[in-house]
């Protein structure tokens, strides 16, 4: 069903009762015939893809012409037909387009062109992948002209034909899962894992080819299958035990151009080899990767590599053993490079069993404090994966400082698709507006100018490995995401990762548009809700950046003091005369000393400080007057008052859409939209109460406060 189709649906614009201009007829000429020359299996996919895409969008599918020569065919012969092909492939592909084109794009990248006729289309790229992305941009492009043209006219008149230059801006463009093989999903919000199921690899591998083509449409180009608290028995996925069934997965993800990855146990040594230590300077510890990884190749040849957690909430790694963590990173570099393979080794790394017990202990200073010193030591097949911010995924808080502080090391950027402290699945929350403001943030590592993104695509200290990484949000549910709107997020982090200088808000449009088709009230609404769903979900929970306030544990609900006299670092500070945390340098922990001198200052002082992120770099008064002109107390009764609203007409807005959208999805995104704006109510009346006990301080508008 269309759900589970997702932005796959490949909808024509106009019913064929409403006109009689634009109906499935009009069928570019070019889509009848298919001529390929390579047989590859990447273009292989691409041929299915392109076959079935076309077939849906104008009602019939083309006939795939292959021929294993270099044919001689006149151009004129071919005629009408779409080329499809690489460079060293397809002399005919090759042939259409000059040498500076050609040059133009690399690896990955795609040419599309059109020709004026409309006879004839043309598609090539240096590798087979590229000519899979191009199909599915093409595809895409389609779709989305389908709904332009109808202000345009009719499909063939005036219609300039399609030249399309695509280069991905990102290197590694990479999913995690963290699934476990019990067929868990640890923060999985949309059901059961596709991947496992009760120990076991599961049988349905048709559902993980949908996963990888989905991912594939929209430029993923790596996957960890499992979750990075990697339990023992998952450690055995290095093993005889299940290496069988991860490499026919790796299959399933091959045929779409993505490589599979691995997460490592740190102390498999201990838990799979038998051996009394994982010290990465012991001989035998070295050895034991060295022909553990080569049995892993051996079943999967171009296997990615290790994704690793160490010494962080309580998984193994290097400090055990009083090593560091290049020490523990280049120790598997080594494992892995003889098959080009790498290691992604992940910054998230702090004392989870500490108390607040003096500045230095601030959780946000731990991933900088653990890693700069050792820019320029980790081996050149390793790559940090720095999660956006320095806490955990918060719906605000400070990008981490950790980007732009290691010249001399490869560095790929983690995002959470998975809505772990935005709601869930169950609240909406479109992620891509959060992203986009992280990947412009100027670091000032090399002077204005340093942006993240130029960070995260390696081309501020021309690393070479770079990219993108994000948490999954995907299970076994019937819309893949539990929320069918969260689809979204999924598209936008592909998309973004492959450009990052798209906009929010044309994702947003394409994503609904493939997704619901092009009546145009249901795309006003649907893009509406999607672009103010953060905000909005940002209004009725912990304010200005402070976090947390969540539920311990399971992270969904309010609960002000949840994590407040806890061990897990996460406090917001508040007493009757203030709130928020003070990491300024000048009396607090010292942790905006991190950043470059530009933001450093920004950030320590009051005046200069923004106010969204005001009480995660500072403790203030409640009568403290924001930039807004509010005092911190009013806008935590303005906001949650607000946010409340906006939930319940968020609801409102998704039922006008009635009978416009597909009725499966209307009625599940109507509970689920029912649920949030009862919630948000919640979030409202417990956090207002809190501030309103502590402080004593009214409301302005005398607003009922519980
Ligand atoms: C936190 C999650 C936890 C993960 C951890 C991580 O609460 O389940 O294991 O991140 O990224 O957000 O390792």
């Amino acid at each position: 069903g269309p759900q589970y189709e997702a932005w796959l649906g490949y909808h024509v614009a106009l019913p064929e009762a409403k006109g009689a201009t634009r109906t499935r007829t009009a069928a570019p000429l070019w889509s009848r015939h298919i001529d390929v020359k390579e047989q590859h299996l990447v273009i292989d996919t691409a041929l299915t893809e392109l076959k079935q895409g076309l077939g849906k969008l104008y009602g019939e599918q083309p006939v795939i012409r292959h021929s294993q020569t270099q044919s001689t065919d006149s151009d004129e012969q071919r005629k009408p037909s779409i080329r499809v092909g690489t460079w060293a492939g397809n002399n005919q592909v090759t042939s259409a387009f000059t040498e500076a084109e050609r040059a133009a794009v690399q690896g990955e990248g795609f040419i599309i062109r059109e020709h004026e006729s409309l006879q004839e289309m043309v598609i090539g790229s240096e590798t087979p992948q590229g000519v899979l992305y191009a199909v599915f941009h093409l595809l895409r492009e389609l779709t989305l002209k389908q709904g332009k043209s109808e202000e345009a006219g009719p499909a063939l008149d005036g219609v300039k034909p399609l030249f399309i230059t695509e280069q991905p801006v990102n290197q590694l463009r990479m999913i995690n899962q963290w699934d476990n093989v019990d067929g868990s999903i640890e923060r999985g919000y949309a059901g059961r894992s596709i991947f496992y199921e009760n120990g076991e690899f599961t049988q349905d591998l048709g559902r993980i080819r949908d996963y990888a083509r989905l991912l594939a449409s929209t430029g993923i180009n790596a996957i960890s299958i499992n979750n990075v608290n990697v339990h023992k028995q998952e450690s055995l996925f290095l093993t005889e035990r299940y290496l069988g069934d991860v490499a026919k997965v790796a299959a399933e993800f091959r045929a779409y151009g993505i490589r599979l990855f691995l997460c490592a146990n740190y102390a498999s040594p201990i838990e799979v080899g038998g051996l009394q230590t994982a010290d990465p300077l012991d001989d035998q510890v070295r050895e034991w990767w060295n022909v553990q990884t080569a049995k892993v190749y051996a079943a999967i040849p171009d296997f990615g590599g290790y994704v690793i957690k160490a010494d962080s909430e309580n998984r193994p790694g290097p400090f055990t053993y009083n090593r560091d963590h290049a020490d523990g990173a280049n120790m598997l570099a080594e494992a892995l490079r003889p098959f080009g393979g790498l290691v992604i080794w992940r910054c998230f790394v702090y004392d989870c069993k500490q108390d607040w017990r003096d500045r230095t202990t601030d959780r946000a200073r731990a991933a900088y404090d653990h890693f700069k010193p050792l820019d320029g030591r980790f081996a050149d097949n390793v790559i940090l994966q720095i999660k956006n911010g320095p806490m955990d995924f918060q719906v605000r808080e400070a990008v981490s400082p950790l980007f732009g502080a290691m010249e001399n090391t490869n560095q790929v950027i983690e995002f959470q698709i998975t809505q772990e402290y935005t709601g869930q699945q169950r609240h909406l929350a479109y992620l891509v507006p959060q992203w986009k403001e992280i990947l412009d943030f100027d670091t000032y590592a090399k002077g204005k100018g340093s942006e993240i993104k130029r960070i995260a695509d390696g081309s501020l200290f021309q690393r070479q490995y770079s990219g993108f990484a994000a948490v999954s949000n995907i299970g076994a549910d019937a819309s893949w995401t539990g929320h069918p709107l969260a689809q979204a997020n999924l598209y936008g982090y592909g998309r973004l990762g492959w450009n990052p200088e798209l906009s929010a808000e044309a994702i947003a449009d394409e994503w609904v548009r493939l997704t619901f088709g092009h009546d145009e009230q249901v795309v006003e609404r649907v893009t509406g809700m999607l672009l103010s769903s953060l905000d909005i979900y940002e209004n009725y929970t912990a304010p200005l950046g402070v976090g947390w306030m969540v539920n311990p544990d399971h992270h969904y609900g309010p609960n002000v003091d949840g994590y407040e006299y806890s061990k897990w670092g996460t406090y917001h500070f508040a007493d009757c005369h203030g709130i928020g945390v003070d990491r300024t340098v000048k009396s607090g922990t010292g942790y905006t000393s991190q950043y470059h001198a530009e933001n450093a200052a920004r950030y320590e002082s009051l005046e200069t400080c923004p106010d969204e992120l005001i009480l995660f770099f500072h403790h203030v008064p409640y009568t403290h007057v924001l930039h807004s002109g509010k005092t911190v107390i009013q806008h935590i009764y303005d906001t949650h008052f607000e946010g409340a609203a906006q939930a319940e007409a968020l609801l409102e807005t998704w039922r006008e859409l009635e009978g416009k959208v597909d009725p499966v999805i209307f009625n599940k995104v109507a509970t689920l939209q029912e649920e949030q704006a009862d919630h948000a109510k919640e979030w409202r009346d417990m956090i207002n109460t809190y501030f309103y006990r502590k402080s004593g301080i009214q409301d302005e508008q005398a607003r009922k406060i519980y």
